[in-house]
């Protein structure tokens, strides 16, 4: 067996050593891996969430967060099987008052924003439901506090806001467009501006939707593992525990400084644990349900056998392998084994592991940029003390594909109706660059010196006249900011027919995760090192570079509405690496426009307002990427 020590770098290019980080190793005894509570609806069928100031223990300090009913994660919504399904949350953000801080990135092109951190509501991550409001159903209005127009409840609208001392009512029908796919998501906070750092506070929970897949030989009586990857800045300076005798309080939050949501060096949480144990039994088959409800990097996960219990050591060059049988809530078609599990901000791996028959220790080690010899997220001890297996047998793999989605489906392509599949729809409709960078010099725009409070006052979030034209922002996707398109007041930034399938091209620099809410995406067959490369279904997913475009086949099924698609890296997302998407009712013409000039006439799809130069130079950039613009005198100068 060949080892390596801790902070050990074997000089073997496919070999790095194990290193964890001293700073993040928990003092006393080891915390005990547990599944997050299960929240239960009440006496009326409704799941009570409150965003709230708590108090939480991590590595034996204690920190004040913003939690989901007290603990980081926030409790697990469980919803069985069925048909008609509708989930009810009521949604209270327990603040008292606003919080506005600021928010910038490290790259000098970036705008410096003023948000409200205490400004929170809901998205339910891995959804297929209405994007705006449910669908009323009889004898059921909304009634109370926290409806939306018209006695109606939110669904997965995450343009509505839920100030300081307010609540909102949301329901997720999940079976409104046929049964509705089973598997693991997650809910999380969706303000612009302000989900990274809520996000990374710990406010994010498991959504389970369970099906079909729970049945399956081998999977039924698996060990359940609920693991939400979470990255609580404590590593950060100005993250501050709570002192000896100080109280949690709206006042003593922790954590409040854009700089660790930002921060890539973050220690990984796994539901709330600092590198927890994991007890399990020989030949257990363990159900592995991973959740990425941090940001900003990806995370390379192998499991190194080790035989000592606290992995000082461990044998890097025979990782175990793990079997994935869904991703983002999804089944595969088909099973996709490796020994590394790639996990980027927002994705959801369920993956399936049998232990080794004998008594041993398993490391669970995460590799990122910031730390390429890898950090010890979790340790699992394997014995027989731990009982009797519950599961020793794996499924069929024809069991499980039996229950994935078809990669062909009937859709509407340029207008007929087709059988769409990645191979039949050769036309690119629509190409998405995940930051643009600038051609040639960068400007380098006066920046705070440190983040913190601000007045909104001063923050307008309006159009800036002295903007250079012919500078992408960064981050943005093809070249714009969110916030600079609401300046300029386009209704929509891409606008599509509901029940369309059209083929998208993306492209990034650098590496996004590139996440669309309500409607999973076809994943073309591709050459990635680090997902499946078989056609499959997705709703987040990683574009890097070296990777060259990527092509996704969408399917706008049944719901019409305003929702988002951006990068899942939260902290890109909220500085405007966003953009609103519509989908519009059938042969609804004037609704196919981004907004309208100034002479009330259709600004159609990829097109500018005509005093928006900014908009023509991010179209020519878009259009040119990965290459430079060519030099465009009208637009830009000499
Ligand atoms: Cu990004």
């Amino acid at each position: 067996m060949h080892h390596a020590g801790r902070c050990a770098f074997l000089l073997l290019s496919a070999a790095l050593g194990g290193c964890s980080d001293e700073a993040a190793t928990p003092a006393g005894p080891p915390e005990i891996f547990e599944n997050p509570p299960e929240l239960a609806p009440n006496a009326a069928g409704v799941h009570e969430l409150r965003l709230a100031p708590s108090e939480v223990k991590i590595g034996g300090k204690r920190y004040c967060l913003r939690t989901y009913n007290g603990s980081i994660p926030g409790p697990t919504i469980r919803v069985p099987a069925g048909a008609d399904r509708k989930v009810r949350v009521n949604l209270h953000n327990d603040f008292k008052r606003s919080d506005y801080r600021l928010v910038a990135g490290a790259a000098n092109t970036s705008a410096v924003t003023c948000h409200d951190f205490n400004l929170t509501n809901l998205h339910a991550h891995g959804t297929h439901v209405q994007p705006n409001y449910a669908t009323p159903a009889a004898g059921d209005p909304c009634e109370g506090s926290g409806c939306g127009p018209d006695a109606r409840y939110h669904a997965d609208d995450v343009l509505h806001e839920v100030p300081p001392g307010e609540m909102a009512q949301y329901r997720w029908d999940l079976d409104e467009d046929g049964p509705h796919h089973e598997g693991f998501n997650w809910y999380h906070p969706h303000i612009h501006g302000s989900t990274a750092i809520q996000v990374t506070n710990g406010a994010a929970g498991a959504l389970v939707i369970e099906g079909d897949l729970d049945e399956v030989p081998g999977i039924a009586k698996a060990k359940e593992r609920i693991m939400v990857l979470g990255g609580v800045p404590i590593n950060v300076e100005s993250t501050r525990p709570l002192a000896d005798g100080e109280a949690c309080s709206e006042d003593t939050l922790s954590a409040n400084d854009f700089e660790g949501a930002e921060n890539d060096t973050k220690p990984t949480l796994v539901s709330g644990k600092l590198l927890p144990h994991i007890k399990t039994s020989p030949n257990q088959v363990e159900r592995l349900r991973i959740v990425h409800a941090g940001t900003p990097n990806e995370l390379g996960m192998k499991l190194h056998p080790s035989d000592d219990p606290t992995c000082e050591s461990f044998d890097v060059l025979h990782p175990i392998e793990i079997t994935q049988i869904a991703r983002d809530g999804i089944t595969l078609p088909q099973f996709y084994v490796s020994d590394t599990m790639w996990v980027s901000p927002g994705y959801r791996i369920e993956a399936l592991v049998k232990m080794p028959a004998e008594k041993t220790t398993l490391c669970l080690v995460g590799r990122r940029p910031s730390d390429l010899l890898g950090s010890l997220v979790a340790i699992f001890d394997v014995d027989a003390e731990n009982g009797a297996p519950t599961e020793t047998n794996m499924p069929e793999a024809s069991a499980v594909a039996a229950l994935a989605p078809p990669t062909t489906f009937m859709g509407k392509v340029d207008g007929q109706m087709v059988q769409a599949s990645c191979e039949s729809v050769d036309k690119i409709h629509q190409k998405i660059a995940l930051l643009v960078p600038t051609p040639g010099e960068k400007p380098d725009p006066e920046k705070p010196a440190e983040l913190g409070s601000c007045d909104p006052g001063d923050h307008m979030h309006g159009i800036d006249p002295d903007a250079p034209t012919c500078i992408c922002p960064a981050p943005n996707i093809s070249c714009r900011r969110f916030d600079d398109r609401r300046a300029w007041g386009y209704r929509s930034d891409r606008v599509m027919e509901v029940g369309t399938t059209e083929k998208w091209e993306i492209r990034a620099f650098d590496g996004h995760p590139f996440h669309i809410h309500i409607n999973p995406y076809l994943v073309c067959a591709n050459d990635s090192n680090k997902e499946p490369n078989f056609p499959h279904w997705r709703d987040t997913f990683w574009v890097q570079a070296e990777d060259g475009p990527r092509q996704i086949l969408t399917n706008f099924r049944k719901f019409t509405g305003q929702f988002v698609l951006h990068c899942h890296k939260l902290n890109h997302e909220d500085m405007g690496m966003m953009e609103l998407v519509e989908i519009c009712p059938e042969g609804d013409t004037n609704c196919l426009c981004q907004g309208t000039d100034a002479n009330g006439n259709c600004i159609s799809q990829g097109g500018c307002k005509a005093e928006d130069l900014q908009c023509q130079f991010a179209k020519e950039a878009t259009e040119a990427y990965p290459l430079p613009p060519a030099p465009n005198p009208a637009l830009c100068g000499p």
